[in-house]
């Protein structure tokens, strides 16, 4: 290696092999159990219900969004300008089912409302790195995300490739290690579903996309040209609708926190 090769850290590269990686401790361990609460309290208010709008009305999450290790991954990858493409917060209840093997925004069908209506074979690129924020304690019955190790290579989606039942377990796949307060970091082209759960408590993450600067997200608010004429043409809105933050809940965000937002506050 010459001394002006890029250094390329041990996450970014198990994120191009594999597809995915794991950080460990992004949120500390006194704090997370705060976190869930204030989370399940957000996810069960009747503000929340009524817009969905996660971010307007929970605070507490998002200052861990610009963690020291997740943007030196994301400058690895991309370079300095990153931001946030979606939040939501992800609840199993007791006796949820396995889901389908299937990819993130802005890859993916028509099936499910995440699609973009990029056509496969995909770019062999990462155009959004899904992250999912591990809040419920460690329990028997909470596991990990399901995850096709590789699978981002194969530039196909699950849904519409004749070889695969997104419905079958894949030969390879495997459970992502459950640690609270970590997050698993995937590139969003990954073959992944959520597990059964049949814990007692609701098994409670939080999923946050981070894209390039350039990537274009206007689809995602319901209220834009594309995002209306992508749910014309896919009978349903064409992405997870993202409603624009209160400029008031923006300004509460951390000075680290505001730049991955700012593109989306509702001026
Ligand atoms: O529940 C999880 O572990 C994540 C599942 C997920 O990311 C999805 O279904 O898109």
């Amino acid at each position: 290696m010459t001394e002006t090769a890029p250094t390329v850290s041990a996450d970014a590269l198990r994120l191009g092999v594999d597809g995915w990686c794991v950080l460990d401790d992004m949120i500390p361990e006194g704090q997370v159990e705060g976190v869930l609460e204030s989370v399940t309290r957000t996810v069960e208010s009747s503000e929340y219900l009524e817009d969905r709008n996660f971010l307007a009305h929970n605070a507490d999450f998002v200052r861990y969004v610009a963690n020291g290790r997740m943007t030196a991954l994301l400058d690895a990858i991309w370079g300095r300008f990153y931001r946030v493409a979606w939040t939501t917060p992800l609840i199993l209840e007791p006796g949820t089912s396995r889901g389908p093997l299937h990819i993130d925004w802005p890859f993916g069908t028509v099936w499910l409302p995440r699609s973009a209506g990029i056509k496969a074979p995909f770019p062999d690129t990462c155009l959004a790195l899904t992250t999912v924020w591990m809040l419920s304690p460690r329990t028997r019955d909470t596991v990990g995300t399901i995850v096709a190790p590789g699978s981002h290579r194969s530039l196909v989606d699950p849904f519409m490739d004749d070889r695969i039942d997104p419905d079958t377990p894949h030969a390879t796949e495997m459970h992502v290690p459950w640690k609270v307060g970590s997050v698993l970091v995937f590139d969003s082209r990954l073959w992944h579903t959520n597990p059964e759960h049949h814990g007692t408590n609701p098994r409670v993450t939080v999923k946050v996309c981070y894209s390039p600067w350039w990537l274009n997200l206007q689809p995602l608010d319901p209220e834009s040209s594309e995002g209306k004429r992508m749910a014309e043409e896919f009978g349903r809105t064409a992405a997870p609708p993202m409603p624009r933050i209160p400029v008031e809940a923006y300004r509460a965000m951390p000075d680290e926190v505001q730049p991955l937002f700012h593109h989306w506050v509702g001026w």
